[in-house]
């Protein structure tokens, strides 16, 4: 049987798709095993001929430790998305299962940008588990190990979307994503260049930049702009509307990203912080600028940008001086309260496609 009809088996159990809020543990369930057979696909793709069982075995414990264990939020927004834009309509078990698709080529990118993320930011955990080249059987393999995550999504799309009608539009969506996810860690990284301090590189335009690039448009844009593709609407009208409502989303999810590097519980959030110490151009520090006296400037210059803990405790000690909690909790109100109205005043797409994904968001602590 296809992929699809061995899905179906174990989905929608009640005849209807039902969007992820709701029905959560399910609707993560018939995710997940949509995985299970693009990863064993992968891992006998007819294109590497009789791979040695190493190779195999390296390549299933790559996949398995660093793609599916996230929040799964972007990969099943796609199918949400779809249910969305065609209700009362309910998708079909094929388009479902499509979306499920795309969504995966999503959580595949995010596993190859994050595996690079965490060598490049020296990190230490991710989602509750050491960094994938912290292991000490893995080291500079990792290197490798994130090309082959990248290569792997354009071997799904082509075994799973080749005669699909979008499938032009979809190839060109990861490759520009991918693009400009990769010139924002750019900016990310020579924003922050270790052993120097330049407060004044720390300003909230500079700040709004990095951020939409290196986080927006593959967190939310690309999921989003792919349940339209499948779901066949991918008009320009359509997607401009989406980009603008999806990356000001992005903005906001990574400015909770950068607080809760600081003010969240490394065992929720399943990382440990390094900005500080990274010297980031994190929204706290344009923030702490913004608002700090002399003396509080002098401290963030002497201590920001140094992996020390002392040096790190005198940083978060002006952040607490200047309230940053305070002033992260009445951005976050705000800022959804501006985007269910921006969502609100357009007509074309029906609401559910942002609200859905933005209630995901709102107040997380993880
Ligand atoms: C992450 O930015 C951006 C990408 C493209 C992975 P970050 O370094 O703040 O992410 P994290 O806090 O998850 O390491
Ligand atoms: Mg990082
Ligand atoms: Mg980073
Ligand atoms: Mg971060």
């Amino acid at each position: 049987s296809s992929p699809a009809e061995a899905q179906q088996q174990t989905r929608y159990t009640n005849g209807t798709h039902a969007p992820t809020q709701g029905n959560n543990k399910t609707r993560r369930e018939e995710f997940l095993g949509v995985y299970d057979v693009l990863r064993d696909w992968l891992i006998n793709d007819p294109l590497l001929g009789d791979q040695p069982k190493s190779a195999r075995e390296h390549l299933k414990s790559a996949l398995d430790y660093n793609v599916p264990g996230g929040k799964l939020n972007r990969g099943m927004s796609v199918a949400d998305s779809l249910s969305a834009l065609v209700q009362p309509k309910v998708p079909s078990s094929e388009e479902i299962f499509q979306a499920d698709v795309l969504g995966w080529c999503i959580e595949w990118l995010q596993a190859f940008f994050l595996v690079a993320d965490d060598i490049m930011d020296n990190s230490v955990t991710r989602r509750g588990q050491p960094c994938w080249y912290r292991l000490p059987q893995v080291g500079l393999v990792a290197c490798n190990d994130y090309i082959i995550l990248e290569s792997c999504i354009y071997r799904i799309l082509q075994h799973h979307f080749s005669s699909h009608p979008s499938y032009a539009k979809i190839l060109e969506l990861f490759h520009e994503t991918t693009h400009q996810t990769s010139h924002g860690q750019l900016m990310d990284i020579i924003t922050a260049p270790i052993g120097t301090v330049d407060l004044t590189r720390y300003t909230l335009p500079t700040y709004m930049r990095i951020v939409t690039y290196k986080t927006a448009f593959y967190s939310f844009y690309l999921p989003v702009a792919c349940g339209l593709l499948v779901g066949g609407t991918g008009s320009p009208e359509a997607l401009g509307i989406t980009k603008d409502i999806c990356l000001r989303m992005g903005q906001y999810f990574q400015i909770q990203d950068d607080y809760l590097d600081c003010f969240g519980d490394p065992e929720v959030i399943g990382k440990i912080g390094t900005d500080i110490q990274d010297n980031k151009c994190s929204w706290l520090v344009v923030q702490a600028l913004d608002r700090a006296s002399a003396q509080q400037k002098t401290t963030i210059e002497e201590h920001y940008g140094k992996d020390n803990d002392r040096s790190i405790a005198a940083v978060k000690a002006v952040y607490q001086e200047l309230q940053l909690e305070d002033v992260f909790l009445k951005y976050e109100q705000e800022s959804y309260d501006e985007l269910l109205g921006i969502i609100s005043q357009q007509q074309l797409l029906p609401s559910a496609i942002f609200t859905t994904f933005l209630k995901k968001i709102y107040k997380r602590t993880k």
